[in-house]
């Protein structure tokens, strides 16, 4: 009990005194302050009546759901069976809380509807409506922010388990779009 205390102490010292060892400014906290990463966002948006702006922070707040999955990547030389295990939130659960402005006059109307998923390098993928949707193809994509218990790389990727090959796992995902695939 005594030892727990006395390491509590010590610990809750210990940036005391190593900000006492290093030299003095007129702002001692910032100074010693490591710059925060700008957060990473994610807007929803698309003909919806309810847009979002998250961060990871947002997402690691919402109820998750952990996948084991295996996909391959690249081409000759470079071709690779990964397998690795993604946390995060359903995509079709973020994007129901954005409510899309489904047309309740027409038949199956959201199997009309895409999302489209773009990332900071403008690399973009699509999914139907109707492979997100439980009652469909319910194919569990997630929005993942923690890959093998390590944060994903550029903040947040799309993880489609099913697809053999890599190309949706959008990666760096900085915008989804819902929108009626009319053309
Ligand atoms: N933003 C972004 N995401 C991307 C890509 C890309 O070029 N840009 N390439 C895709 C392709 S083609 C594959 S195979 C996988 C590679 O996933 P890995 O990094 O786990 O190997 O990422 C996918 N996600
Ligand atoms: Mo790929």
């Amino acid at each position: 009990m005594k030892k727990t205390i006395l390491s509590v102490l010590v610990l809750g010292l210990a940036p005391v005194l190593a900000q006492t060892t290093s030299p003095a400014t007129s702002t001692p906290m910032a100074a010693s302050t490591p710059a925060a990463p700008a957060p990473a966002v994610l807007t929803i948006g698309g003909l919806v009546d309810a847009p979002q702006t998250l961060t990871v922070d947002a997402l690691k707040a919402m109820p998750s759901k952990t996948v084991t999955v295996s996909y391959t990547s690249g081409a000759g030389a470079t071709f690779k069976n990964n397998t690795h295990t993604f946390r995060g939130v359903l995509l079709y659960d973020l994007l129901t809380s954005t409510k899309p402005r489904f047309n309740a006059a027409a038949k199956n109307d959201p199997l009309r509807w895409v999302v489209r998923a773009a990332a900071a390098d403008n690399y973009v993928a699509v999914f139907a409506w109707g492979e997100l949707d439980p009652a469909f193809g319910n194919k569990g994509v997630l929005v993942a922010y923690e890959q093998d218990g390590q944060p994903v790389e550029g903040g947040v990727q799309l993880v489609a388990p099913g697809d053999g090959k890599g190309g949706r796992y959008v990666g760096h995902l900085t915008t989804l779009q819902v929108f009626r695939a009319d053309y």
